[in-house]
């Protein structure tokens, strides 16, 4: 619903995206008159979700703003019930319960998260909600259902019957061994530059499959699973949210990049930085996408297996990210 919105709302056209082809990357400098203005805008996400970056992408061509557009993008992922870790259809924790986390930044540095969101599929759309109209930047478990159902959000089971029956299957053993799917499709993190050269950020998941009841990853956590600072840079990250935290991983990114790391260097060291805290070859998951203000970008992962979509001048491509393992 939100998507068709700002999909209709954009009235640009793609006569927008031609006018300075030749203007790559995401530089302020870009501020001035009309024609200067205009940046080749771009997309880049965690794992392989083409159709999420083609909206956010289409809608970043006919002038949409960054966060809108990464919101309408995800928010395709979030409705896809065939993707069992975002969203309705996302499996849920260890007594039945779908819970979700979002959050969402854009280049003034303003953001807003949501934290074990129940019954509500768009929760990266909540996010930025709780970015727009509270004074607050997170809204947790009932009172951010509460605030949705306040803001019009159709309450939905988001417990399908395929993810049912998984349950079912795991409570057969029951065994809590976080699970972190190494190959695709995974808690969507999502960078967008718009035509302004303006960056910003979303993040949406539902967390780790049967996590224990509360509990909450990096994701919709500042800093952890997604930061931006427009003068610098942006980070996401996917993967094992507990590993995250412990290093503030997206934060650090845009710092190391702030210091003069290219993306790729940044997200290599802030990989780097867990593998080290651990004995031997860790047995999860992380990775991180970034992107600078050059319109560089870099992708790093603890293990093999992990890629990312990137959507620039119309095309989308799913890039193989390298890794320590
Ligand atoms: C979490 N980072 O809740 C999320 C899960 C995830 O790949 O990204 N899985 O910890």
């Amino acid at each position: 619903m939100k998507r068709r919105n700002f999909l209709n709302q954009s009235s640009l056209g793609m006569t927008s995206i031609l006018v300075a082809p030749h203007v790559m990357g995401c530089s302020s400098k870009a501020q001035g008159s009309a024609a200067a203005r205009k940046n080749s805008p771009y997309v880049i996400s965690t794992w392989n979700v083409a159709e999420a970056n083609s909206i956010a992408g289409k809608a970043l061509e006919n002038g949409v703003n960054a966060l809108d557009a990464a919101v309408a993008g995800v928010a395709f992922e979030e409705a896809n019930i065939q993707n069992t870790t975002v969203g309705k259809g996302g499996a849920p924790d260890r007594d039945g319960n779908v819970t979700l986390d979002a959050c969402v930044m854009n280049h003034h540095g303003d953001c807003g998260a949501v934290l074990a969101v129940e019954n509500i599929t768009h929760v990266a759309a909540l996010a930025k909600d709780v970015m727009e109209h509270t004074p607050h930047v997170i809204l947790a478990g009932a009172g951010a259902r509460k605030f949705a159902l306040e803001r019009g959000y159709t309450p939905e089971e988001l417990l399908t019957e395929s993810s049912r029956k998984d349950w079912k299957k795991w409570l057969e053993k029951g065994n809590y061994q976080p699970e972190i799917n190494v190959e695709n499709h995974d808690t969507i993190g999502m960078l967008c530059c718009d035509t302004e050269g303006n960056l910003s950020g979303v993040c949406t998941t539902s967390g780790l499959a049967y996590k224990m009841q509360g509990r909450v990853g990096d994701s919709p956590i500042i800093g952890s699973g997604l930061y931006i600072d427009n003068e610098v840079g942006g980070a996401v990250a996917t993967g094992l949210g507990e590993e995250v935290i412990k290093t503030v991983g997206s934060f650090l990114i845009v710092e190391l990049m702030r210091q003069g790391r290219t993306p790729q260097q940044a997200c290599e060291e802030a990989v780097q930085r867990i593998v080290k805290k651990q004995q031997g070859k860790p047995d999860f998951q992380v990775a991180y996408v970034a992107t600078n203000k050059k319109g560089q970008v870099g992708a790093f992962s603890v293990h093999s297996g992990f890629s990312y979509s990137m959507y620039k001048d119309q095309t989308n491509q799913n890039i193989k990210s390298n890794s320590v393992f």
